[in-house]
């Protein structure tokens, strides 16, 4: 039988991490509902585990770690605050080791790290990495969190709390991390004026009237929310770049931020406008090669840091959608990316050169543009030049294949960017778990060096030495009281950060310590939780573009728009993606039709080329097919189209379902948000399904088959 939430609760209740309660915190049985949270501590509530709680005060007595840093203290703090909302009771930190201490540290901050003698292993997980062990000090059992680096150890405090947090057994510790790839950074689209580009969760969170003085405690939870997942580097403004970023009254005010986050290990990036010489400097050009230009910017670099002496470097968005680039100068990509890339050079910097680029005189096929223009110019880049490509050749939709840059370079490191903030896949309204999308696109094979050459492990820099390996996400949490608009978009926001810690990660797993942090430790409800997430994306894609299709959406990337024809230019339209007509529908990107397979390695591209091959769920991507083209289930493409959009509504509907069987084991405050939000969704499936279905039909002339 199912133990109701509502009728059992702990008296060190869900959301009160850091609240001193009595420490023999003991389930009793209480009508008294679970109390209402509005999302904000995200996977930091450190709220009693229930299961395991005993074992956790038996073997965590003590918090012990020395150094006076400003990562020491925070790992501290952080310890304290968490441990005191896990246990139920502050546990004191003291300098004598005790049973049960729990040892946090690198060999140099720390002689008690010291004395185990680690070396070896540590040197092994490097600076970020660590190692978490049970252990013992002068016969006292003790846990060691041991990194070579502070960001290390803070690393593994963090993962030690997240193992409390989910229940996990922790009388054997014997536990080995490092992040797999080097750079996981959230890129923000945000407006010095506070607003959001594709942001739903409220303003920017940056306060730029109050900033440098007044600094909002949001910061510094920010900073611990992305350190506790390992994120470390975040670009804080809209890569639609607004040139003032760099002005000296606003580098005063993101090194203040930046001063922030640094316990943390987060690394500022701002996003350059590349006419900046031009506008912020007054010169006559922003052209590249022009020496003044080149002073500008090293003049540029060389203040920013004075004032941010670890700054990462420029996030750009070059000759694309309007923004300047090299090409205003009839430079081209590698000798725009190498005037910024010299002058971050001296300072350690990175300029990382956005691939989303799609000029109409490249090629009619905006999914082939960008890999003609930059296969072209590998080799030609700076060291310190990274390319950071979307997962798929378009533009973030529902389902699109990986993008065929992804292996294709070999000279030029390559970051893969994914977005979290789900403009195109229901935003704050669509309850959509990403995690499994991400996981579709990391596993995708390149074939780039052979069988096995996933796209994960092209950009962890597996495959071939590259410089710099990194992962960015489009992230979009504002000033609601939840971060994201709706509660489920934390879990991309947390899966995207575990992700680009280590790909290999599954989205079950991930899904699942998100649940149990965030919402419950009780096993069905984390099953039930975990299973409406893990289908969420392949219901959104039924509903909304199943068969490969793309893009039939309008200009708000929310609602169906396939009959759009009046864009600003012919590829921001539906019909240009879907091409339906009386005889058929898809965009035929074959080896007879625009030969965009031929992007692909062998023998990617011809499982993409050929009909029999070309997986269904990618069909009209790659094919254009008749409407009664015969489909592994023996439908005809028609059918089959109304059947995918008919299982998406009737999978939204039981999302909903499913969660209204919740309502006794959430607090109610969350559970009536998402299921608000729910309702439009289900309303939402309905629109899309009948809308597409009804334009459609005008084309393939047959009855909807409903089922
Ligand atoms: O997905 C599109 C968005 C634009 C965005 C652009 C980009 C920042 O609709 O809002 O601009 O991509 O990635 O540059």
């Amino acid at each position: 039988m199912k133990v109701s939430r509502r009728s059992f609760v702990a008296t060190g209740v869900a959301g009160l991490a850091g609240a001193l309660v009595g420490r023999t915190a003991r389930c009793v049985a209480t009508e008294m509902a679970l109390p209402d949270e509005d999302g904000y501590k995200l996977w930091l509530r450190y709220a009693p585990p229930g299961s395991n709680a005993e074992v956790y005060r038996r073997l965590a007595t003590q918090i012990f770690v020395t150094g006076q840093s400003a990562t020491a203290k925070a790992i501290r703090e952080e310890l304290s605050a968490g441990l005191a909302g896990i246990l139920g009771a502050a546990i004191p930190a003291s300098e004598s080791i005790e049973d049960g201490a729990i040892i946090v540290g690198t060999p140099k901050t720390s002689d008690a790290i010291n004395r185990l003698n680690w070396t070896a292993d540590l040197d092994e997980v490097g600076p970020e990495g660590f190692l978490i062990r049970s252990t013992t000090i002068a016969n006292h059992p003790v846990i060691g969190i041991a990194s070579n680096g502070e960001l290390g150890a803070l690393y593994g405090a963090f993962h030690f709390l997240r193992m409390l947090q989910t229940a996990l057994p922790i009388e054997r510790l014997d536990i080995s991390k490092r992040p797999k790839i080097q750079i996981r950074m959230l890129n923000h689209w945000d407006n010095l004026n506070g607003s959001v580009e594709r942001g739903y969760a409220g303003r920017s969170l940056w306060l730029w009237g109050e900033l440098p003085n007044t600094l909002s405690p949001r910061y510094a939870d920010y900073a611990r929310a992305n350190a506790a997942i390992g994120i470390n580097a975040a670009a804080i403004n809209n890569v639609n770049a607004d040139f003032r970023i760099l002005t000296a009254e606003y580098l005063r005010k993101v090194a203040a931020l930046a001063d922030v986050w640094r316990p943390y290990g987060i690394r500022m990036y701002l996003s350059a406008n590349f006419a900046a010489p031009k506008r912020l400097g007054g010169l006559p050009t922003a052209d590249p090669l022009d020496k003044a230009v080149a002073a500008w910017w090293q003049a540029k670099a060389d203040e920013i840091y004075e004032l941010i002496p670890d700054f990462g470097g420029f996030l750009v968005k070059a000759n694309s959608e309007g923004q300047p680039g090299p090409k205003d100068y009839g430079r081209n990509h590698a000798e725009g990316s190498a005037v910024l890339a010299d002058a971050l050079a001296p300072h350690g910097g990175n300029v990382i050169w956005r691939a989303f680029v799609y000029d109409e005189d490249i090629d009619p096929d905006r999914t082939k543009r960008a890999y003609i223009e930059f296969t072209k110019l590998d080799g030609q880049f700076r060291p310190n030049v990274v390319l950071q490509i979307k997962n798929g050749p378009l533009d973030f939709q529902p389902r699109e294949p990986f993008h065929p840059l992804f292996g294709a370079l070999k000279e030029t490191s390559a970051f893969a960017e994914v977005q979290p903030t789900q403009e195109y896949l229901g935003q704050a309204k669509h309850l959509v778990y990403l995690g499994t999308m991400w996981k579709e696109f990391l596993d995708s094979d390149t074939f780039a060096h052979g069988p096995g050459s996933t796209v994960g492990k092209v950009i962890a820099g597996e495959l071939q030495p590259t410089r710099l390996t990194g992962m960015a996400g489009v992230v979009n949490p504002g000033l609601d009281a939840n971060w994201c608009g709706h509660h489920f978009c934390q879990a991309n926001w947390y899966a995207f950060g575990r992700l680009a810690w280590d790909p290999q990660l599954s989205a079950q797993q991930i899904a699942e310590e998100w649940v149990r942090m965030t919402f419950t430790n009780n096993a069905d409800n984390v099953k039930t939780i975990c299973g409406m997430m893990m289908s969420s994306r392949e219901t959104f894609v039924n509903y909304t573009m199943p068969l490969g299709l793309h893009h039939l959406i309008g200009g708000d990337h929310y609602a169906p728009h396939p009959q759009n024809t009046q864009a600003a230019r012919p590829d921001w339209t539906g019909v240009y993606y879907h091409q339906a007509s009386a005889d058929g529908i898809g965009f035929d990107r074959t080896s007879t039709g625009d030969k965009a397979v031929e992007q692909y390695f062998p023998p990617v591209c011809e499982m993409f080329d050929n009909l029999a091959t070309c997986p269904e769920k990618l069909l009209l991507w790659f094919h254009r097919c008749g409407w009664d083209y015969k489909l592994k289930s023996g439908r005809t493409l028609w059918e089959e189209l109304c059947a995918h959009y008919y299982q998406g509504a009737a999978q939204a509907a039981a999302l909903q379902a499913t969660w209204s069987t919740l309502a006794a084991e959430i607090d109610s405050a969350r559970y009536k948000h998402v299921a608000a939000r729910l309702t439009i969704q289900v309303a939402d499936a309905g629109k899309w399904r009948d809308e597409i279905l009804q334009y459609f039909q005008g084309f393939s002339g047959r009855p909807i088959v409903h089922s």
